[in-house]
Order: C-alpha cells, then sequence, then structure tokens
C-alpha cells in the first residue's frame, strides 16, 4: 500500500473511531431523552431504558395480572371480588410499620404458586413481565420450602421453576433462598443439598440466599449451614443490615457472601462500610421495600448515592414489585428525582450488577455489550 493511502485510510479510521464513540456517548447519555415535555416521545421513566435486576422475589413479583393468570389456569378461587380488591390483598397496606408486616404479604402469592404447572408459568409470566420493563437479565429468587403445601417436594419446585425459565426468552438464573425461622433446620439443609445438585455457571441454579425475619432470627444463627455452602462451592448473597443493622452484614461477609442483599444500614458502623468497601462486596439496594419495611425511616437520607460515591459497589434492585407496586424503572426514575441520579451513575449501577452477577464471563460480556458498557469504550465517554 502506498503511505499516502495508508495515511488516508488512518485518517479515515480514526475519523470514524470519533464518530462512533460521540455516537455511542450521545446514546449512553439517554439518546436525547429528558428534554422537552412536550415532544411527541411518551416521556421517559428513566435514563437508563434497560436494566438488570439481582434481587427480585417470585412471590414478591405477582401483579394482579400474573395472579389472575395463575388463579385461571389451576382453578382457584381468589379471595377478591374485582382488580380493585385483589390489587389490596397484593400489594402492601400503607400501615406496615416493620419487615414482619410486609412479609404478611407473601401468603396470597404463595397460595398460587404450590402446583408444578402453576410455579412453572409465575416464573414464565414473572419473567415476561420484567423483560416488557426493560429487563434484559434477571436472577429470580424463591425459597422452595415455601411451595409444597400441595404435595410438592422442593426438589419437585426447583424442576418447576427450571422449566419456567426455559419457556421465556429473557435470560434468568435461579437464586435459591433459605429461609430464617425456628425448627425449619431440615428444610434449610434440603434446599442446599439441592442447591449443590442443581448448581451451574449460567442457565439455571447459581447460588443461594437466606430470607425471612431478619430481627428475629439473626445471621448468626446461619454460620454453619454458609459454611456447608461455601465447603461445596455455592455462591451466595445474604439479607443483611436490612431489619437489623451494620453486624449482620460484617457476619454475612465473614461467612463468604460476595454480595448482601440489601446492606443499606451499614452507615450504622465505618468499620463495617470500610469492610464492604475492601472485600468489593456488592450490596443488592431496593430503596422502596427500605422504605416500606421501615428500615430506612427518612428516605432524603437514602444512602445509596454516599456509598457509590465511597467506593461502594452498589446495585438497585425491586425486591417485591408486585406488593410494593413498582417497576425497576420506576426505582431509577425515582433515585433521578430524589437524588439527581445522573445517566453516567446509571452506568455505573448497572456495571455493578453486571460484574456481581451469579453468571459466567461470556454472559456478562454479553449484558455489557448489550449496554454499551464495555470498559473501552467507558474510557472514551464522557461522565
Ligand atoms: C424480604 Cl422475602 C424477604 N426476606 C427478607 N427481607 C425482605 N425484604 C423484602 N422482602
Ligand atoms: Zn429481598
Amino acid at each position: 500500500m502506498n503511505p499516502t493511502k495508508r495515511f488516508e485510510n488512518k485518517t479515515y479510521g480514526i475519523f470514524r473511531s470519533i464518530l462512533l464513540v460521540l455516537a455511542l456517548t450521545v446514546c449512553l447519555s439517554g439518546c436525547g431523552k429528558h428534554q422537552k415535555a412536550d415532544e411527541k416521545e411518551p416521556a421517559p421513566v428513566s435514563y437508563a431504558d434497560r436494566y438488570i435486576d439481582l434481587h427480585l422475589h417470585l412471590d414478591g413479583a405477582v401483579t394482579v395480572e400474573i395472579a389472575k393468570q395463575l388463579e385461571e389456569l389451576q382453578n382457584i378461587k381468589l379471595p377478591a371480588a374485582d382488580d380493585e380488591e385483589l390489587k389490596r390483598l397484593l400489594t402492601v397496606p400503607a400501615d406496615c410499620e416493620s419487615l414482619n408486616d410486609f412479609l404478611e404479604c407473601f401468603n396470597l402469592p404463595l397460595s398460587l404458586m404450590q402446583t408444578p404447572e402453576g410455579l412453572s408459568e409465575a416464573v414464565r409470566l414473572v419473567a415476561e413481565n420484567v423483560k416488557s420493563q426493560g429487563v434484559i437479565y434477571a436472577e429470580i429468587r424463591f425459597a422452595p420450602q415455601l411451595h409444597t403445601e400441595r404435595g410438592m417436594t422442593q426438589e419437585d419446585a426447583i424442576r418447576a421453576a427450571l422449566d419456567g425459565i426455559k419457556k421465556t426468552d429473557l435470560k434468568v438464573n435461579l437464586i435459591l433462598c433459605l429461609m430464617r425461622g425456628e425448627g425449619n433446620e431440615a428444610l434449610n439443609e434440603e434446599t442446599l443439598r439441592l442447591a449443590k445438585k442443581y448448581l451451574v455457571a449460567d442457565g439455571g441454579v447459581t447460588a443461594i440466599d437466606i430470607a425471612g425475619a431478619e430481627a428475629l432470627y439473626p445471621t448468626s444463627n446461619y454460620r454453619e449451614i454458609f459454611a456447608a455452602a461455601k465447603e461445596a462451592g455455592i455462591p451466595f448473597t445474604i439479607h443483611a443490615g436490612e431489619a437489623n443493622g451494620a453486624e449482620s452484614v460484617r457476619l454475612a461477609i465473614e461467612f463468604g457472601a460476595t454480595r448482601i442483599g440489601h446492606g443499606v444500614r451499614i452507615y450504622e458502623d465505618p468499620e463495617v462500610m470500610k469492610l464492604v468497601k475492601e472485600k468489593g462486596v456488592t450490596l443488592e439496594m431496593c430503596p422502596t421495600s427500605n422504605r416500606q419495611t421501615h428500615a430506612i425511616e427518612d428516605m432524603s437520607k437514602y444512602p445509596l448515592i454516599d456509598y457509590m460515591n465511597q467506593g461502594i459497589k452498589v446495585t438497585l434492585n425491586t425486591d417485591d414489585m408486585g406488593i410494593e407496586g413498582i417497576t425497576l424503572s420506576d426505582e431509577y426514575h425515582y433515585m433521578e428525582q430524589m437524588f439527581h441520579l445522573t445517566p453516567g451513575q446509571e452506568r455505573t449501577l448497572l456495571r455493578n450488577a453486571i460484574d456481581a452477577a451469579f453468571t459466567t464471563e461470556e454472559v456478562k460480556a454479553s449484558l455489557r455489550a448489550e449496554l454499551g458498557l464495555n470498559y473501552e469504550l467507558e474510557t472514551w465517554s464522557v461522565k
């Protein structure tokens, strides 16, 4: 090739790269969203329009529409005369005082997931619902021991949920929840045994968690079972620092949790904040849930942005979208309105979620590419 031609090619190449980077930067900043309210497009809900949900309870994600479909499928009669009443029964009451009250709301949705068909279809419907709201990857969690009221074993429940994820084209992995409680030790051990049996790197059960009443059954009760999970190489997250304080998070990290469900109360102990940061542990934060369970009383002091600014890896999630009456897009919008969360910060939240996801490096790379979050490109983009 003659030198001039090579120069022209090179110049053209550089020019093209600059154009590409500029175009991507504009797109990543929200494609001109949030400009004028009177523009033709429907009002945007948040800067980001595609999301990752790492903290999504199956039973907490049942909406009125989903409940009605599960009712019809299984010939169940829901205790509601109309949609309005059903909505009232499914969503958190205004006088919810604590996580313990909040947890009462799970009984109705759980009653719709006691057969293999009901559970499988619930997983499919929840996945389709979040997909329609812009979610591109979700980790759906559920406690197999809460699905055995009508004859299913825990293993039947896991198989049914696996069947459900096969029937959706949303990328979904499953997290099996142990439950905090008394007298259910054998049930938790069975969940752990099944987690070992069904654990895969992607496309099925990829981790475990523990859910339930943290204030009544402290994290310290679960040292042995998480030691066994660690020994077996099962990745885990632990609900902690929600109804209890920072000490619960410290213990969860000591047990080997790589992610913490909530962790919102770590501000109560600077040493625990330091630990979370140093260990690179990711917090699965869920603001509306924290408001409703009163984990945080003054939402104007919600610490998500503070944590991000201090270099703690934070993600934004729904927790129980049906019970809370929200979507993940609402949560992003809420943080924009309340704390001026920026497009750059939204990209950080999404990148943190991908980095911490319980899946393979290949899937993570493809999710980053889908969201335009490749590290190489990000160094070019304007924050
Ligand atoms: C929760 Cl199911 C469950 N367990 C623990 N904490 C929670 N917060 C909201 N749902
Ligand atoms: Zn949760």
